[in-house]
């Protein structure tokens, strides 16, 4: 089963700053792959949707597989366990500064619409710092239900001025 994550942090964790909050939970993934595990580099990205001053992004997507005996749901959780160890909170006030946010863009071709989860991700189309990652790891990779590739929807997009990749967390493929 093919799943594709973006993986999200503006705040340091315990365990280190963004950048190497991230880099661990691309680690993390890598264990809960079965066969592959395809990372994105590291990306700089400007605050979407976030209350004023909120501190510029790293971002990244993995494509991996997991067992086909898994469920979204079940997936789901292994997910938040894992932004629980690195000290995610959820104030009331939506979007306020994560040291660790792992949101599920596909699970495969499953649809899903439930109060917890929704895929594939309901704005990963409209989002440069999902798309950006996503189009280096794979730009002909399509979210189930849309007709463009990765790349053509990221070319619908306005530019993010801050985007910047992280020279220092480049991974091999
Ligand atoms: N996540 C959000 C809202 N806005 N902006 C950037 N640049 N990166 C994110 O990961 C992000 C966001 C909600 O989870
Ligand atoms: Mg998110
Ligand atoms: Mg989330």
């Amino acid at each position: 089963m093919e799943v594709c994550i973006s993986i999200g942090s503006n705040l340091a964790s315990a365990q280190g700053t963004s950048e190497e909050t991230v880099a661990r939970a691309i680690e993390e993934l890598r264990m809960l792959s079965l066969t592959y595990c395809q990372a994105s580099s590291l990306y700089e990205t400007s605050p979407v949707d976030c209350p004023p001053d909120a501190p510029t992004f790293i971002n990244a997507v993995v494509k991996m597989d997991v067992s086909q005996s898994l469920n979204p749901a079940d997936f789901l959780g292994m997910l938040q366990a894992i932004e629980q160890k690195y000290g995610r909170e959820r104030p009331q006030q939506p979007n306020t500064a994560r040291t660790l946010d792992l949101d599920l863009i596909s699970f495969g071709l499953v649809r899903v619409h439930g109060a917890e989860l929704e895929l594939p991700h309901p704005r990963a189309h409209l989002r440069a710092f999902v798309l950006t990652p996503l189009v280096e790891v794979d730009p002909d990779f399509t979210i189930p239900g849309f007709a463009e590739s990765a790349e053509q929807l990221l070319a619908l997009l306005p530019s993010d001025p801050r985007l910047r990749i992280l020279e220092s967390y480049i991974y091999e493929k």
